[in-house]
């Protein structure tokens, strides 16, 4: 029997959803366009006003909003309340720049929570439930947009945070958890030290996890499932947006039904930005129908997905997009060669490998050069220098065979890497440009 947390909402029927959205849309215009400086002048510049759009089929017409935008107007600028109605604010780091701000209203708390509450229902949990949350706390959403998303639904949390491997792994076997929410790099790290410790996953009470916050291939979810003994959840959310919980996964564990009725979302052409059908991959964009504080009007994530309205066997109608396939802004140009990580990766996997590996890129007397570090099992370890060799060649031909561009493989002792209690650091990009 499938779980749901709001079952009217999460099998409504489209029209009803449409109907929904639209009110939502009208109501969330005249918000930004009054209270927000930055989208009045927007509004005004292309002419359009507030009450051109009289349903969610306008939304078109809208302008869109870009990160940099949110830079622009650090930290509150682009907030549409008072101060005084505002009961919490995010942040996140980024790389580059400064850090985006937001802000929540109580009402906005209370739709992220609703929509982290299905993500954990849509996962198998239940009120008797316990969740061991172990994102990060504090200015990443991961950690308190989860936290509240177990309180809501009524299950029980505990707050480890994330840090303290062989804590959190006395904490899952003493306290008996049943669920397990962090990134994925971390449950394989997690996964890595059950092993170390010569402990029988199966003994675990552990059911279900629920990895987001980074990007994670099925061979990464094969590998989580099998060393934990669980079901693993993919979960979908950015801070500008809500946090974890904007879509997740249901028992079909093909792609993420959106909750569309509060996040509205489109494909896009990142390049002539035109909308894109169901089906196409391109950048996926939001808009923030249901919010209060923050209310962006086609916010431009720079994630490249696409969208289906298939019927889904778990009866959800909302929404679904793929995983991502990769960030625009995270692809590397490499001798004028668009590289992105997730490609490495699927090579490494390809030939039977682990997904621990890091991307170096340095630029050398004028030439960008791509080193890739991957580490080997303890089979291969006690291989032959030789053998060794041989291996990094054959990676290095599958490497300029996918990728049209050549880069050194070399292979490094297991577990040399450096693992990720959060979000896991592929790429070093060493050239100054
Ligand atoms: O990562 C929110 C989150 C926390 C999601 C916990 C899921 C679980 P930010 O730090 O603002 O927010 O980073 C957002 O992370 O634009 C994607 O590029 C990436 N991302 C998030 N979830 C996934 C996922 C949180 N399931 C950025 N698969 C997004 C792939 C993801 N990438």
């Amino acid at each position: 029997m499938e779980n749901y947390f709001n079952k009217e909402i999460e099998t409504a029927p489209r029209e009803y959803i449409k109907a929904k959205q639209s009110a939502r849309l009208i109501k969330m215009v005249h918000n930004a366009y009054n209270n927000v400086e930055f989208y009045k002048n927007k509004f005004d510049e292309i002419g359009l006003s507030p009450s051109d759009i009289k349903s969610i089929d306008d939304i078109s017409k809208l302008p869109f909003t870009v990160k940099q935008d949110l830079r622009d107007t650090y930290p509150f600028g682009m907030f549409a309340v008072p101060k005084e109605e505002l009961v919490r604010v995010h942040a996140s780091s980024g790389t580059t720049g400064k850090q985006t701000v937001v802000g929540y209203t109580q009402k906005d708390i209370d739709i992220w929570s609703e929509c982290a509450s299905r993500s954990l229902s849509a996962a198998s949990c239940t009120k008797s439930d316990y969740v061991q949350v172990s994102y990060g706390y504090g200015l990443f959403t991961g950690g308190l947009g989860l936290h509240y998303g177990v309180e809501t639904l009524g299950a029980t949390v505990i707050p480890a945070s994330s840090g303290n491997t062989k804590r959190q792994i006395q904490i899952l076997q003493d306290f008996g958890i049943n669920i397990l929410a962090c990134t994925p790099s971390y449950a394989m790290f997690i996964g890595e030290t059950i092993k170390e410790m010569g402990i029988d996953p199966k003994t675990l009470p552990l059911r279900a996890g629920i990895f987001g916050a980074e990007a994670w291939s099925e061979n990464m979810r094969k590998e989580i499932e099998k060393s934990l003994n669980i079901k693993a959840y993919d979960i979908y959310g950015l801070s500008e947006i809500a946090g974890p919980g904007v879509a997740y996964e249901c028992s079909e564990q093909s792609g993420m039904h959106i909750c569309e009725d509060y996040f509205y979302p489109e494909i896009i052409d990142p390049e002539t930005l035109q909308p894109l059908p169901d089906g196409s991959y391109g950048e996926l964009v939001f808009t923030c129908i249901g919010k209060e504080a923050l209310p962006l009007v086609r916010y431009r994530t720079r994630d490249i997905a696409k969208l289906t309205r298939e019927k889904c066997s778990c009866g959800r109608t909302l929404i679904k997009m793929s995983k991502p396939r990769g960030r625009s802004d995270d692809m590397l140009v490499i001798r004028g060669v668009n590289v992105f990580p997730s490609q490495v990766e699927h090579v490494i996997i390809e030939l039977g490998m682990q997904p621990n590996y890091q991307i170096i890129v340095e630029r050398k007397n004028n030439m960008d050069m791509m080193t890739v570090c991957i580490e080997m099992s303890s089979e291969m370890f006690s291989d032959s220098v030789r053998k060794i060799e041989e291996t990094e060649r054959k990676i290095e031909m599958a490497v300029q065979s996918t990728l049209s561009v050549s880069a050194k493989i070399h292979l490094v002792e297991p577990q040399s890497l450096p693992r990720s209690e959060g979000k896991a650091v592929r790429v070093i990009d060493k050239r100054e440009i």
